[in-house]
């Protein structure tokens, strides 16, 4: 049974922006891909999330590909943070460009894939009832996919529209003349709040934490510039891929004690006036000392009063945690929403929602009439969508029972009791605390080189070790806690679902370090991995 015939050499779980990739490298290697996508086009993140306002908060001329040269040459990006629109007209592109869509099944669930051993295949079975054999079984599943609609006693009882932000309705939804509630002030609520204020007769936002948001100050993309960047593109990913988060942000020093108050705060205006993400790596010592990132924290704060014009709104939405616990957000308009007349802050940070009622949301028994309930609540990061799928390994081992305490995996990229089974970004790598699409590409051309490397040495399969995995694990866990993020509550650490264990999920050693260990164990034959 082991040289059993495969449908295909690899099923790939997702035509997001990993999927698409994976797809292409390993047809450019000569193998046989179906890639399985529920949703009924290309793009992952970017054709899920269609909320009002919803834009990337990383500069796009380097949030995009950089595998193909004509590709990143010929496309035009309009904006410096595109919306949803544009990034999924640029999905679609890639897939038509790169005739990817041929080997994409669309509209169709993995439910389960199962490990055969005396087969050496996986058994990949889809919503549509069908089953597939594969060799290899790649999840692009992503890291922020797996909703999370947290179980509000009576949310099914409301009478008017609910809606996630994470499953936005294709044709959009019209507010107008509308009383909405939005719960939820992470990055999707802050970038959505500002566009429904606009539209709805009422908005009242409900926030259970505030965060700091840096203003965005999107705007067109100049000729110029883009010539600039396209003419140096080679070098500029090189000095991106150099940096801690594979981001090109400058650091201005080692530690924002280092200089006098008048010089901090010269810098912060600067980031500050220049927007977006590039604030957080103004000092090198936001994760590692108390007194410098509440430099920046009360700067933060600072702006937030001379913003607001209501003092004890400008309090409520003034954050009290450390800067950088949570996912530092990038919003237009966001505070100035709030001196609107129609937009009423609730800080649940102490009471909680104590159901939804048919009229509305309850809180510390007073209801909040609204027709539309609008759900910015996140997800279940980096380990729901790959729990959400029935995985089973060697002896019939499932990756939710082996998960249950916590994800263990080694690199990200391999899980030991799971052979032939990789994973995009998966927990363990540095994904959601790095430029995604890098993170992407990096996983992608390594899981490509292994298959390669196996084929060419005669080898058909590939398992992690379980003394290199939890040695792996042991590392992401030590390294997870050097760093101030870590006595925080954040999805980083699972916190945001209910039950859910805590464990540092991503790996905040930074991108150069990781990559360099990624290619070592590579160029060791794959050390950690089983081979035969
Ligand atoms: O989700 P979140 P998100 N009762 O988890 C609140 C990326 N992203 O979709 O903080 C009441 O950050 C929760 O409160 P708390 C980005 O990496 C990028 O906004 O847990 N409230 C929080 O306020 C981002 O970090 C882009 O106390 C509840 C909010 O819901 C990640 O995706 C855009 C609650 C959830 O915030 C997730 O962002 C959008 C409850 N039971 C997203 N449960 C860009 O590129 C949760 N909350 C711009």
């Amino acid at each position: 049974m082991a040289n059993a015939k495969p449908d295909f050499d690899a099923v790939v779980v997702g035509a997001g922006f990993a999927g698409m990739y994976m797809l292409y490298r390993l047809r450019e290697r000569g193998l046989s891909v179906r890639v399985f996508e529920t949703g009924t086009d290309v793009g992952g993140t970017w054709y899920w999330n269609r909320y009002p306002g919803a834009r990337v908060d990383t500069e796009t001329m380097f949030y995009s590909y950089q595998f193909s040269e004509e590709l990143q040459q010929e496309w035009e990006w309009k904006e410096r943070y595109p919306a949803q629109a544009e990034l999924s007209a640029y999905a679609r592109h890639v897939a038509d460009r790169f005739e990817l869509r041929p080997d994409i099944q669309f509209e169709t669930r993995v439910d389960s894939t199962v490990w055969d051993e005396d087969a050496g295949l996986w058994r990949v079975e889809t919503g549509d009832g069908a089953s597939t054999m594969a060799r290899y079984c790649i999840m692009a599943t992503g890291c922020l996919s797996a909703v999370n609609t947290p179980e509000f006693d009576g949310l099914n009882d409301f009478a008017g529209e609910t809606y996630h932000t994470a499953h936005w309705p294709d044709e959009g939804v019209d507010f107008t003349g509308k009383r909405v509630a939005v719960i939820g002030t992470g990055s999707s609520g802050v970038q959505s709040i500002p566009v429904i204020a606009e539209q709805a007769a009422s908005l009242h936002v409900f926030q259970r934490t505030a965060n700091y948001v840096i203003p965005s100050h999107n705007r067109a993309m100049e000729a110029d510039e883009v010539a600039e960047i396209k003419a140096n593109y080679p070098e500029l990913r090189a000095r991106a891929k150099k940096s801690f988060s594979g981001n090109y942000f400058p650091v201005a020093g080692p530690s924002a004690l280092a200089v006098s108050k008048e010089e901090r705060d010269r810098e912060y205006e600067a980031r500050w006036a220049q927007g977006g993400l590039a604030f957080m790596a103004a000092y090198a010592d936001f994760q590692t000392s108390d007194e410098a990132n509440e430099t920046a924290s009360a700067f933060i704060r600072n702006k937030i009063r001379g913003i607001v014009d209501d003092s004890e709104v400008a309090e409520l939405l003034a954050p009290k945690q450390l800067f950088l616990c949570k996912r530092l957000c990038v919003g237009a308009g966001y505070y100035e929403a709030y001196n609107r007349d129609s937009v009423a802050l609730i800080d649940i940070s102490e009471t909680t929602i104590e159901r939804i009622t048919p009229e509305g949301v309850c809180v510390d028994g007073r209801v909040y009439e609204v027709d539309a309930l609008v759900l910015a609540t996140g997800f279940d990061a980096v380990t729901g969508a790959l729990k959400r799928i029935d995985i089973q390994g060697v002896g019939a081992i499932t990756l939710r029972d082996k998960w249950e305490d916590g994800p263990r995996a080694y690199l990200g990229l391999g899980i030991a009791g799971f052979p032939n089974l990789f994973t995009i970004t998966g927990p363990g790598s540095p994904s959601v605390l790095t430029n995604m699409i890098p993170s992407i590409e990096q996983h992608v051309d390594w899981i490509a080189d292994c298959i390669d490397h196996m084929r060419s040495h005669d080898k058909s399969r590939i398992e992690a070790e379980a003394e290199a995995e939890e040695a792996w694990v042991e590392h992401v866990n030590e390294v997870g806690d050097l760093s101030l993020r870590a006595t925080c509550q954040s999805w980083y650490f699972g916190s945001n679902i209910p039950g859910k264990p805590r464990v540092v999920l991503p790996y905040s050693g930074g991108f150069p370090v990781y990559v360099r260990k990624c290619d070592e164990v590579a160029a060791n034959g794959y050390s950690g991995f089983a081979l035969s």
